[in-house]
């Protein structure tokens, strides 16, 4: 009984080491514009274009994304112009349920950028139940970079984007990149899973060899 024990403490611990990463990954898509970007421009808000560093979704950890900044202020934007209701809605869908736990906003141009927004996870695509997990002001003013802000840990497939404010002259907003962080939990490596299956063999070995003693 004992080897069991040993062997299931091991077999635990080696999987703990693979468990959980932040990382940060692409919404998707848009499903929903109230805002007034076009299609073109809701695509480089979700395509990870335009950006310094090779920011890899699913893969890169959100303490790795703070040093991509967007580098194109002019393309590879979610661009509005001469918004006069400012405000409006941005719906994405992230493909498949997520868990998410924060929101990463990245500036396209400082001087037209978002300000005041409100985050809502939904419970499908009409978006018609919301929940609000999070709330926020876009505090850094420099061109290109990119900004985290947390989010009440939430499961869900659709989350919507409100845009209370922007900071503009001209009233235009652009909108580098966004992109979510959140925990997931990673595949073991082949070498992990050697070990696992090392762990097991050990404590059958252990095993026999207390059965075989015991007979003696
Ligand atoms: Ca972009």
């Amino acid at each position: 009984m004992k080897f069991l024990l040993i062997s299931a403490t091991v077999t635990i611990a080696i999987l703990d080491s693979s468990a959980a990463a932040d990382v940060l990954f692409a919404p998707g898509s848009v499903i929903g514009d109230t805002v007034g970007g076009d299609v073109n421009d809701q695509a480089a808000m979700t395509n990870q274009s335009g950006l310094s560093g090779s920011y890899v979704s699913g893969v890169t950890t959100t303490a790795e994304a703070m040093a991509i900044e967007h580098g194109n202020g002019s393309s590879d934007s979610y661009f509005v112009n001469n918004n006069a209701t400012v405000n409006g809605l941005i719906d994405f869908d992230l493909q498949s349920v997520r868990e998410i736990t924060s929101l990463a906003l990245w500036n396209a141009n400082g001087s037209s950028r978002l300000e005041q927004f409100v985050v809502f996870a939904a419970t499908d695509e009409t978006f018609s139940s919301l929940t609000q997990i999070g709330s926020g002001t876009q505090s850094v003013s420099g061109d290109g970079l990119v900004q985290f802000h947390s989010l009440t840990q939430t499961e869900t497939q659709f989350v919507r984007l409100r845009i209370d404010s922007y900071v503009s002259d001209q009233r235009q907003l652009r909108l580098g990149e966004v992109a979510f962080g959140g925990n997931v939990a990673a595949v073991p490596e082949p070498s992990q899973i050697a070990a696992i299956l090392v762990a097991i063999a050990g404590g059958g070995v252990i095993c026999r060899r207390r059965r075989f003693q015991q007979d003696a």
